[in-house]
């Protein structure tokens, strides 16, 4: 009973971003979850009626109580399961006042993307130019952030900021072949670039992402066709 009573549903959609950063924090903490995967053009009954304002997801169902947006339900993991290592978020007030205040500049990363190739076809018009400009004051901001670099990177230890930038880029490759240009740079955000490729290489993390070829397909449908929710290409 107190299993049925504990119970963690995650609705989400194989190439929402938002969704894998939800998914791969309850797979960091180790906590037990379903997943229904939805059909954005045909959102379940369940969807409507627990996220009634955006319609989005993610959705986290916990105790047969809803939450949505992304970043809210990644903080309610880790203040509910403070038990649970690692902690997302560092314990102290002004510590976690600052990974919360760039974990929400870096979300714009996904949408910033979406954007982007939603009008990639006018790559040359400068479609991309937004993205960069927030990975160019990521790249600026985690030097300081993380003085020493983000090293020892390992399932252990993955902390809020982690999540939130590999799986908002995790689409960056893929992104990079169907557009046929840089985007995450080695030149220009090495830092990014080496704490994003190294939280890549995670088995954790590379069996909760989206495989490289699925991506392609679905960016390159995309590209072609504009935006319309399909489960699946
Ligand atoms: N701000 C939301 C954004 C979530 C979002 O944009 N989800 C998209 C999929 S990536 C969605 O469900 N879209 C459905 C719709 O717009 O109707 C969050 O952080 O969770």
């Amino acid at each position: 009973m107190e299993e049925e009573n504990d119970r963690v549903t995650l609705h989400g959609m194989w190439i929402s971003t938002y969704a894998k950063k939800v998914e791969l924090a309850l797979k960091i903490k180790g906590i037990a979850f379903d997943y229904v995967e939805e059909d954005l053009s045909n959102k379940s009954s369940l969807l409507l009626k627990y996220n009634p304002i955006h319609k989005k997801v993610p959705l986290l169902l916990h105790r047969g109580k809803p939450l949505s947006e992304s970043l809210v339900i990644l903080e309610y993991i880790d203040e509910t399961w403070n038990n649970l290592q690692p902690l997302l978020l560092p314990e102290n007030p002004y510590e976690r006042a600052t990974v919360r205040l760039w974990a929400s500049y870096c979300l714009q990363i996904s949408d910033t993307m979406k954007k982007a190739f939603i009008s990639a076809r006018d790559v040359e018009e400068g479609a991309f130019d937004e993205l960069f400009e927030i990975l160019k004051v990521m790249e600026e901001g985690m030097k300081d952030f993380f003085p020493g670099g983000r090293s020892k990177i390992c399932a252990e230890n993955l902390g809020l900021l982690d999540i939130i930038i590999v799986c908002s880029l995790a689409t960056y490759k893929a992104a990079e072949e169907v557009v046929g240009m840089k985007i995450l740079d080695p030149e220009k955000n090495p830092f990014v670039y080496s704490w994003v490729t190294t939280l890549l290489e995670l088995p954790l993390v590379k069996e909760t992402l989206p495989p490289h070829d699925k991506l392609v397909s679905r960016l390159d449908f995309i590209k072609k066709n504009g935006f319309r929710f399909q489960s699946n290409v």
